[in-house]
């Protein structure tokens, strides 16, 4: 571990541009629950019954109560030092963060440039009109409605089955493919099309740069795999004074 810390320096100290690429394990530390894995929410709720668009139109009372559930238990928490080590290297780094997760974390740690693949818990979008909004409420009203054409509102995530954002993405190529080097952090690597991202960056130049808790599918393509937690990795490689 202390040579891979040594080599993710290396890499990044050579590197001009940065993007790190986050999924729920970024948050893991901050309270936030990942999907997968023994406490992961999808152990004990239904992917089928709480996030695809065909739940929300079968009973979107169930589908808002579990989000209003989420956005409870994430509005206290505070970015961890992995956050903030990312955002610090602005300062020094053309760094830009594209994430996985919803909970705007990473903004809240001051990063500038965040592309949210899969949407954010704190914005809702009308399911008639399109019109999309900040909502920061806890609790938010279940079954909330939209004040220009009173359609239902929904959370402003991307389901399972659904595309995300064209500019998203193609924002986020663009950055990977530009990225001399991209850390790939606390993501299992399972859900498409974010789990080709990493590939596609090593494709177009870029060095890879893993940390995570346990090996993932996409541990192949690592230039370095780094075993442990964000929290307490990403301050050692990305701050200058760390060693
Ligand atoms: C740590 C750590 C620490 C822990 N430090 N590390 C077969 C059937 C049905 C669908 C499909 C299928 N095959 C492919 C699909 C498509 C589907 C998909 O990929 N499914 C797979 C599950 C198979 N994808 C989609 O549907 C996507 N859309 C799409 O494909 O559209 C096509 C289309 C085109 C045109 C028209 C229409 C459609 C959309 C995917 C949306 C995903 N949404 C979710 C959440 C919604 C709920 C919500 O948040 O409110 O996004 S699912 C969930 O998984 C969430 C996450 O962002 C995403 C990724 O998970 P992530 O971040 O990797 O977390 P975990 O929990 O999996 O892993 C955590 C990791 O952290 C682990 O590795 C730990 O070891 C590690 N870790 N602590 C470092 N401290
Ligand atoms: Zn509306």
């Amino acid at each position: 571990m202390k040579g891979d810390i040594q080599k993710a320096r290396e890499i990044i100290d050579e590197s001009k541009t940065i993007v790190a690429f986050s999924g729920a394990g970024m948050s893991a530390e901050c309270g936030v629950p990942t999907f997968r894995g023994k406490d992961g929410l999808w152990k004990n709720h239904s992917a089928q019954d709480l996030a695809t668009p065909d739940a929300f139109k079968r009973d979107p009372r169930t589908v808002w109560q579990w989000y209003d559930w989420r956005r409870s238990l994430i509005k206290p928490l505070e970015p961890n030092l992995g956050h903030y080590a990312i955002a610090g290297a602005q300062e020094r780094k053309d760094i830009s963060v594209i994430t996985q997760n919803v909970d705007g974390l990473h903004r809240k740690a001051g990063s500038q440039d965040v592309s949210e693949l899969h949407g954010n818990i704190w914005r809702v979008r009308c399911t008639e009109c399109g019109m999309e909004k900040d909502n920061t409420d806890v609790p938010i009203d279940i079954l909330p409605k939209c004040d220009e054409c009173s359609g239902l509102l929904r959370p402003a995530i991307v389901w399972f089955g659904e595309p995300l954002d064209p500019s998203v993405v193609s924002r986020s190529s663009e950055l990977l493919s530009k990225a001399d080097v991209t850390i790939v952090v606390g993501t299992s690597g399972i859900v498409q099309p974010a789990a080709s991202m990493a590939a596609y960056a090593k494709e177009s130049g870029s060095k890879i740069i893993e940390v995570n808790i346990e090996e993932t599918p996409g541990y192949g393509i690592a230039d370095v795999f780094i075993l442990g937690k964000a929290g307490e990795v990403l301050p050692q490689i990305l701050e200058e004074d760390a060693l």
